[in-house]
This record gives structure tokens, sequence and C-alpha cells, in this order.
């Protein structure tokens, strides 16, 4: 095949007059329609001087038209960069220059704050809103509605995520087109997408969840998406009838169990509800099922490797567990000191390998090497164990991670804000239990001595440093951190003595 991505995701639906995307305003996108807008952007990207394996890096609302962005992406060869739209100036410099993206695409909003950055990066700024507008869509508008589909093999690059890291510097995830494929395939199979099936996609488009697993599984499967712009309590209510899957992060399901109006009638066409990104609690698993009869197929992935394990979909979804290798992919629990495989039942740190698993960080050789090994598999960071009957469950990080309402955020680079402020002497950032986001992100400061330190302040200072998930819900002052005797400050102690702060 030419393009085996955009052939298998995108092109094979050309003229089919099927929905495709159902959005907010009550009108319907077709298969066909899509790949048109898509190849009048591949047009504009090629035009702006993009090459196959250039990048293209993206922060714009989730709308049909973002979508139709990584559409013209694969079209042209070019390396979809989605970004996330809270990300800060600050923030988005380092990607763009890490990145060496040739465009990039913000809403016209921002475009104040995008120019210097892309002028910096000798990077073309164009604008892309929700609606359709800016000028990179007028560029396109007049441009034919078919694209001559670049050569590329499973082994170019289709997209470049980005995700933090221990030391606070993000880095570059690789994906393949084979990676994407094989995976999508893998789980459509899995999941029994088909054409008949409805997808309510309330996720955003700039992380695997809702842009590889929702989307490129509904494409595969021929189906439709009811496509919202976010997470909004009465449209998933008001929607959810005439869907029948639904993935979402843990968040999305206790959000929904709050409510009276969500109950088995209202998902009576529901075939699917599966979760993600974030431990899904035994408790809300267990609410789930008393209120609705379904059971909620919990699986587990992450941006390096998309999809790894799953709960099957006939047979036991095991609450509190992740479920069983994807066909294709290898897990092992290793000892996080050796690297030797340990007995059936022990915990350890979860290392998969498969087609799945990533090309490395985007020039980074020394990070890729600390966790991807030479046989393929990759250190997920992740502690886990494997019951008898083969499932997994997740016990825990190998990684200083908060996890909240499915996004990371990563101490580190949290901190590393906080003790540049005036007055801080140093600060710890944990996660603590949250009723809502599953973890939230809470940050413990130590004045320098004879300052007194203002939190309010603080948290405004931060503020155009880091995007908004990522700022501490809570900044709490103490004399000193708790140390064990090699002087590291020991968390899991702060972690004890702030559970309860917001239950
Ligand atoms: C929003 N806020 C958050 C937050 N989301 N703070 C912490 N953590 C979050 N996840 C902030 C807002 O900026 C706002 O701040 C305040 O919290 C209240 O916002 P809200 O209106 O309640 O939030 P909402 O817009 O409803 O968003 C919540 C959410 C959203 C859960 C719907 O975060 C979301 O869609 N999460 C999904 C993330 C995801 O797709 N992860 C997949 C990663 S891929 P303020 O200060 O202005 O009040 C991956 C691999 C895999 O992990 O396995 O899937
Ligand atoms: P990200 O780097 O944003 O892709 O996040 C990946 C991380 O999310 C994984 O390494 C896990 O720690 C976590 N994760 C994903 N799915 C699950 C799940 N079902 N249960 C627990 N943690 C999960």
């Amino acid at each position: 095949m030419a393009n085996p991505l955009y052939d298998a995701l995108f092109g094979r639906h050309a003229g089919r007059d099927t929905p495709f995307l159902h959005v907010p305003d009550g009108s319907t996108i077709t298969h066909d329609a899509f790949l048109r807008l898509a190849a009048r952007y591949a047009h504009a990207i090629t035009d702006a001087g993009l090459r196959p394996g250039d990048r293209l890096a993206a922060q714009i609302d989730k709308s049909p038209h973002a979508l139709a962005v990584y559409a013209a992406c694969a079209q042209s060869g070019v390396v979809f960069l989605p970004l996330n739209t809270d990300y800060t100036p600050a923030e988005l410099d380092y990607f763009i220059g890490n990145s060496g993206a040739r465009l990039v695409l913000g809403t016209t909003r921002a475009a104040d704050a995008l120019t210097p950055i892309a002028t910096a990066h000798d990077a073309t700024l164009m604008a892309l809103d929700a609606d359709g507008s800016g000028n990179f869509a007028a560029a396109a508008a007049h441009r034919p509605e078919s694209f001559p589909t670049a050569k590329r093999s499973g082994d170019d690059l289709a997209a470049l995520l980005y995700t933090s890291g221990t030391t606070g510097r993000s880095k570059g995830a690789m994906l393949s087109q084979d990676n994407l494929l094989s995976n999508a395939r893998t789980l459509t199979d899995y999941w029994r997408f088909t054409a008949d099936d409805v997808l309510l996609h309330a996720l955003p488009i700039f992380h695997t969840h809702g842009l590889f697993v929702a989307t490129n599984i509904t494409l595969l499967a021929g189906g439709a998406m009811i496509f919202l712009p976010g997470f909004d309590l009465d449209r998933m209510i008001a929607e959810l009838p005439r869907a029948t899957a639904l993935m979402g992060v843990p968040t999305f399901y206790t959000r929904l169990l709050d409510d009276p109006r969500f109950d088995a009638d209202l998902v009576a066409n529901m075939r699917l509800f599966i979760s993600g990104s974030a431990p899904l609690l035994t408790e809300t698993h267990m609410h789930f099922e008393r209120r609705t009869g379904h059971r909620i197929l919990e699986r587990y992935g992450m941006t390096e490797t998309n999809m790894n394990t799953s709960n099957p979909y006939d047979g036991e979804r095991r609450a509190g567990t992740v479920g069983f290798p994807l066909p294709d992919v290898a897990l092992k629990i290793t000892d996080p000191a050796t690297g030797q495989t340990l007995p059936q039942g022990d915990i350890g740190q979860i290392e998969v390998r498969g087609p799945n698993v990533f090309q490395g960080y985007w020039q980074m050789p020394d990070k890729t090497a600390e966790e991807l090994r030479p046989d393929g598999f990759f250190i997920t960071g992740d502690l886990g164990q494997i019951d008898a009957d083969g499932y997994v469950t997740i016990v825990g990080r190998n990684k200083d991670l908060i996890i909240s309402g499915g996004y990371n955020v990563y101490p580190k680079e949290v901190e590393q804000e906080l003790d540049a402020q005036p007055g801080v002497l140093e600060s710890a950032v944990i996660g603590v239990p949250h009723p809502d986001l599953g973890e939230a992100v809470v940050g413990v400061l130590v004045a320098q001595p004879g300052q007194t330190l203002d939190p309010d302040a603080i948290r405004n200072a931060i503020g155009d440093r880091l995007a908004r998930y990522k700022h501490p819900k809570r900044l709490i002052p103490v004399t000193t951190l708790p140390r064990n005797t090699m002087g590291k400050v020991q968390k899991n102690l702060l972690r004890t003595q702030h559970a309860d702060l917001f239950t």
C-alpha cells in the first residue's frame, strides 16, 4: 500500500456518504465530506512548504476541523504533533523548538502569544478555529478536494506526542504508522467495533486516548462519533441514548454516577463503556454495574505504547484489574534492580513489547536507551502484578507521577516552578486522593529563613508558566520536609499526612 495509515483509516472511506461526525449544532459530516476537507488541508500544509517527515504542531480547539488536520497530516506524510490547549506559551516554546515544527497551527485568539514563539523557531504560524475560520482554513478553501496521497511505509513516523518526564523535561514519543495501525486493528477486533457503532466522544484529541484509541478505532470500523468539544454533563446525558459506546477517564464515570438522570434506561442503546488513562476504583466499577447493569471494561496504556492490556469483551471484566495483555503484546513483570522476570504473582515493574511500542524519544537517544531495551521491551514505569488467572493489576508507579483527571503531572516540573518563586526554599509536590479527579496536585512549601509565604501570590506567579491542570489545587506552607537518612524527601509520609485534604 502507498500509505498504510492513510489508506486503512481514511482512504477506504472515499465516496462513502455514511455518517462520520455528529456535531453539537445538530449537523452530520459524512466520511466523504471529511476526506474532502482533509484533502484541502493537505494542500494547505504542502503549500506552506512542508514535506513528508516534517512536523506540524497544532494547539487548536477540538472540532471536526482539528481532526481533519490529523487526516491531512497522514495524507501528506507530515508528522502530526498535537498539543494540549491548556499549555502556556512558556511550555509551547519548548515543544515547538524541540520538535523543529515547520508549521504551527493555533487559534486566532492565541495569535499574539504564538507569533514570537513561531518567529523564534523559524516556523510558519497559521490560524485554525473550531468553526473552520482562520487563515489556514482560508488558504485551504479554494484548493482541490483530492490530494495525491504521499507514499509512506509502516516504519515512517505518523505522530510525535510529548510526554513529561521525571526530570521535568518533556520527551517526544515517536509513533510510527505501524505503531498506531497495529493497535487500532487489535482493539477494533478485541472490542468488536463495527460500522454500526456510534461512539460518544468527549475526550480531548491531543492525547493517545481521544486521538488514537477512540478515533482510529472508529475510523477503522467505519462507524460514527458524536463529537463533543469536551465533557459537559448535560450534553452527555442528552447524547447517551443515541450512542453505542463511550470511552472515558474515570472522572467521566464518577461524574455520570453523581447524576440521578444517569440510569439503565438512559443507556439502553449502549453496548460498551471503556475506561482508562487512570485507575478506576473498584467501588466505581461496582456502583456503575448496580446502576446500569453494565460492567465497565478497563484497559491500560500509555503514550509510548498505545494500549497494552484490556479486560475481555466476553468473559469476566474484573474490577481493579486492567485485564490481559492484548493478543500481540508481550508483558512481563521484572525486578527493577536486575531486570529479571519475577515469579508469577510477584509485584514488579511492567515491561511490554509489541508492534504498538514506539520508536524512541525524539532526539534523545540516552533517554530512549534508559527505557527501551535492545530486545524491544519498554520499561513502563508502572508497577504491577499478574494473578493466577492472568489478569494484570497496576499496583503503583515506579515513577514520581500524579494522574489528575487522566492528565499526567510530573511533580518535578511543578517543583521547579515553585522553587523559583521568591521566598521559597524548597517544595515537594504530591498527589492526594480527590473525589472528582482521582488524584489532585498539592504543593508543600518551605519558606527561606525569615520569609513568610503567600500561597495566592505564588499561585498567580506560576499561572503563566504551567498549564492549569498542573497547578496545585492547594499550597501548604510547612517548616521542614520529612527526609530519610539519605536526605531524600519522603513523599509517602506527606501523602499519608495530607490524604484527607479533599475527602
Ligand atoms: C481541568 N482542570 C483540571 C483538570 N481538568 N485540573 C486538574 N486535573 C484535570 N484533569 C482544571 C480546570 O482548568 C479548572 O481550573 C478546574 O480544574 C475545573 O475544571 P472543570 O471544568 O471541572 O474541568 P473539565 O473541563 O470538566 O475537565 C475535567 C476532565 C478533563 C476530567 C473532563 O480533565 C479531561 O477531559 N480529562 C481527560 C484527559 C485525557 O484525555 N487523558 C488521556 C491521556 S492519554 P480553574 O483553576 O480554572 O478552576 C493516556 C494513555 C491512556 O493517558 O492510557 O489513555
Ligand atoms: P500517559 O503518559 O499520559 O500516556 O499516561 C500513561 C500512564 O497512565 C500509564 O503509565 C499508567 O500509569 C496510567 N494508566 C493508563 N491506564 C491506566 C489504568 N487503566 N489504570 C491505572 N493507570 C493507568
